[in-house]
């Protein structure tokens, strides 16, 4: 389509759609308008992909998640369509600013951080490598909350985003299917086979609502599959109260906003019943329709548990086989082994799932009955060769208990971490045992991001400068990027990239001042740590670094540190208190050193509020410094640190997560790393012997620093501070803040002492650009692809299948 022809469309469709002409057209008509003709030319392609995967019967993954966390999706579409500029020209010679368009669209937040972003970003790899690959998870009605700061506090708000409309989504009530909820069961035979008998229990209808994935200028639209409840029409009479009705509006109503523990509620589990339950019986219906003998399933079928949160999709898929489609136990379980696997996200204890027997018996007692059969054939088969301390740590029931990583483990082939430490860490210390039992299952798979979006779409300053030099080979194969380092020594190209930095900087300086208030220097160094509220990621440490730097200003006004703005984008989790407790000293600590006139905006402390992708996608393309300073061990992988890397911040990291992989990638003189290792972190582990008081009393800068705390220097935190000095002292500082802290500082005055010699700082900033290629998602999706999942592209995909130019 080309400008004219687009304008054409443009004028006629707001006709159709509101008998309107532009000048009289609202941003919303306008964004319905534009998003109508974007959908309705993907929507051919969608089917075709469709149809393509179904008559070629190619194998297809099916990537399950309690969390997409899309963003916005307009922009990404046109990008991805090949349409962006043409728009932008076409729409801006109609006087309409695409950007304004943009601003209507809902934040789609149904996630709570990473790994719903990584879901997401996944969906846009696994279209533009013309993978047949489809998501699968829930319609949350209010996705994440919404955050506000009153006198420093977090608030809560409910994003309710549907009624703003949501132009991507179809409902399909032909693709409905029903889920049984609760009751009980037993078990009768019939001809030679035992048979479940439910008696009582209720039955909701999922309903789905599909949104198309679409690939990067390859033809491929993906299918995100969302499920929504509803009441069964035959089943109204068992509804007839407003608590059952709302029993069961509830089930798809809110997204939990916890992102590292759900204290076993029931309603999360019946969530995750829920769209397990509905995907995977959508997914057998659909091979059903193909004629292929059961047994062959996986070949055509890949299951992804993202998280423990749907390995129920285990016990289900062995349910539907034996119990519907008279597989023998001994059969189903063959095919649920090749077509599950699962990805784990953390080890911090709190965060691996598990549900009392009577919680998982009272939402699905056929589940439960399913997973106790798992977990008595284990044992039993187990037996013959292995001691049992060993069956006794591994095996899925403990102490009335479920554990539902261990499900995920011994009912698929694969488990992979998502970075290289946190794989090590899997087989070597967390899930040791069963790497003992069973070694082949386990795979590491680092984390990657969907390079377009973080790039091209957040960031265009920079990716002209990037297409002027080498070209826009990258765009499609990002480890193009390497490219970059022929121009290591070329002022020009520095200076080029030094320039779209400032402009990105001028734009969130703006953004800073209208929505907080406060005056930034474009010239400052723009420091940002942007990640969710928790006590391993140690945003304490970095606010102790601050009030070091202010406590040291205060004393010797001249003190030379080139000027830093501090930013902080970060939502905790409502009901953790000591995370809410450290966003509100952050917020005390702003206000304080913002109006400290002795300061001369030598610093500044910005604290944004309501992170979310769109921020991100702002804050993102401004950074200079990239804080991934979470404790050794503790983060699995972080993919902040690779957007902020591919947008040319340096790094001070421990070494921790992916950290690790982005210092192998730019080289130990591009990035500036400090604090314990894993070793040394598991060294005081087994010595017992970190007194955190120690280093409070030998260290007169950490005695200063955290006295502030609770001696009124930070106004106005009375309960939290002493919360916060509690956890360090009292509590003995589970996060070794106080252990990493000088050395932390040290890392920052390295910093510091970088940015004095600007054409250095220019230079590693390109070196991060140019090596962050191998952070793109596209490759990441392919080693699941390959290793994993064993799909292929589509050969008839636009690109004839393998990655090739534009
Ligand atoms: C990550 C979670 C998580 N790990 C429980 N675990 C949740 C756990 O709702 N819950 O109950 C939600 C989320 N999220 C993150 O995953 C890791 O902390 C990051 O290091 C990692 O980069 C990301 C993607 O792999």
């Amino acid at each position: 389509m080309d400008k004219i022809e687009f304008k054409q469309t443009f004028i006629e469709r707001l006709a159709e759609l509101y008998a309107m002409e532009v000048s009289d057209a609202t941003p919303i008509e306008l964004y319905q308008t534009l998003g109508s003709i974007v959908s309705t030319t993907y929507t051919k392609q969608w089917s075709k992909s469709w149809q393509d995967y179904r008559d070629t019967k190619q194998k297809q993954v099916y990537y399950f998640s309690i969390e997409f966390l899309p963003g916005k999706m307009l922009k990404s579409n046109l990008l991805n369509m090949g349409w962006l500029e043409i728009v932008e020209e076409a729409l801006s010679e109609l006087g309409i600013k695409l950007d304004d368009l943009i601003e209507i669209e809902p934040d789609m937040a149904l996630g709570n951080g990473g790994l719903g972003r990584l879901a997401s970003c996944f969906m846009d790899s696994i279209a533009s490598q013309s993978l047949p690959g489809n998501g699968n998870g829930i319609r949350y009605r209010y996705g994440l909350f919404k955050q506000r700061f009153v006198d420093g506090h977090q608030v809560e708000l409910p994003d309710e985003w549907l009624p703003k409309g949501n132009i991507w989504e179809v409902r399909k009530d032909s693709k409905a299917v029903d889920v049984h909820f609760g009751g009980s069961v037993h078990l009768e035979e019939h001809h030679g086979r035992l048979k479940p008998v439910y008696h009582g229990g209720y039955t909701v209808r999922a309903v789905p609502y599909d949104t198309g994935m679409v690939g990067y200028k390859n033809g491929t639209v993906n299918t995100m599959r969302l499920w929504d409840v509803a009441i069964p029409a035959e089943e109204e009479e068992h509804y007839r109260s407003i608590e059952d009705r709302r029993m069961v509006e509830e089930l798809t109503s809110v997204l939990y906003p916890d992102d590292s523990n759900e204290a076993g509620r029931k309603l999360r589990l019946s969530q995750e019943y829920f769209f397990v339950s509905a995907g995977v019986q959508s997914i057998l219906r659909y091979y059903k329709n193909l004629h292929l003998p059961l047994e062959q399933i996986s070949r055509y079928i890949a299951i992804h548990i993202n998280d423990t949160h749907p390995a129920m999709c285990i016990a289900e898929f062995m349910r539907l086989l034996v119990d519907q489609e008279n597989l023998k136990w001994e059969k189903a379980w063959r095919l649920t082994l090749q077509v599950m696997s699962y990805t784990n996200h953390t080890i911090m204890a709190e965060a691996l799932e598990k549900w009392s027997i009577e919680m998982m018996q009272d939402v699905c007692p056929r589940i439960y009955q399913i997973i106790e059969e798992i977990d008595r054939r284990f044992v039993e088969e187990m037996s013959t060769f292995h001691n049992q301390g060993l069956i006794q740590r591994t095996r899925i029931i403990q102490d009335g208990q479920i554990h539902m990583a261990h499900l995920a483990i011994l009912g698929s082939h694969s488990t992979n971490g998502v970075a290289k430490i946190h794989s090590d860490l899997l087989k070597n210390v967390i899930l040791n045992d069963f790497y003992v039992l069973y070694p082949s299952r386990f795979n590491n798979k680092t984390n990657g991001i969907a390079q377009r979006r973080w790039s091209q779409l957040a960031n265009p300053a920079m990716t002209k400068v990037l297409n002027q030099t080498i070209g826009d080979s990258w765009h499609r194969t990002p480890t193009d990027l390497h490219l970059l380092m022929n121009f290591t020594e070329d002022d020009e190209v520095l200076e080029q990239l030094a320039a779209a930095k400032l402009e990105n900087k001028k734009r969130l300086a703006a953004y800073i001042k209208e929505h907080k208030g406060i005056e930034v220097s474009p010239e400052a160094i723009f420091d940002v740590q942007i990640k969710r509220l928790h006590a391993y990621k140690r945003q304490l440490m970095n606010l102790m670094h601050i009030l070091k730097l202010y406590f040291e200003l205060k004393n010797d006004p001249k003190r030379d540190i080139h000027p830093r703005v501090f930013i902080f984008g970060a939502k905790a989790a409502p009901s953790y208190h000591y995370a809410k407790a450290i966003i509100k000293a952050i917020n005390e600590t702003a206000n304080l050193i913002n109006h400290d006139p002795d300061i001369q905006d030598k610093i500044k402390v910005v604290f944004l509020e309501n992170y979310n992708v769109s921020l991100a996608e702002k804050i993102i393309p401004a950074a200079e410094v990239s804080e991934q300073i979470s404790l050794a061990t503790k983060e699995a992988s972080g993919t902040s640190n690779m957007k902020l890397m591919l947008n040319g911040a340096l790094t001070i990291a421990t070494l921790d997560g992916a950290n690790i992989e982005i210092r192998e990638a730019v080289g130990e003189e591009n990035i500036v790393t400090f604090g314990l290792t894993e070793k040394e972190v598991y060294r005081y582990y087994q010595e017992q012997n970190y007194r955190s008081l120690e280093w409070y009393h030998n260290d007169p800068v950490i005695q200063r620093i955290l006295n502030a705390f609770i001696d009124g220097t930070i106004p106005n935190i009375v309960n939290e501070g002493k919360q916060i000095f509690d956890s360090l002292i009292q509590y003995h500082d589970e996060f070794f803040v106080l252990r990493d802290f000088a050395d932390y500082c040290r890392a920052q005055e390295i910093i510091n002492q970088l940015y004095q010699d600007s054409r250095r700082w220019n230079q590693i900033s390109l070196i991060n650009i140019a090596n962050a290629g191998i952070f793109s998602a596209d490759n990441t999706v392919e080693r699941y692809a390959e290793d994993i999942w064993q799909i292929r592209p589509n050969p008839s995909s636009q690109l004839g299948g393998a990655a090739q130019h534009d």
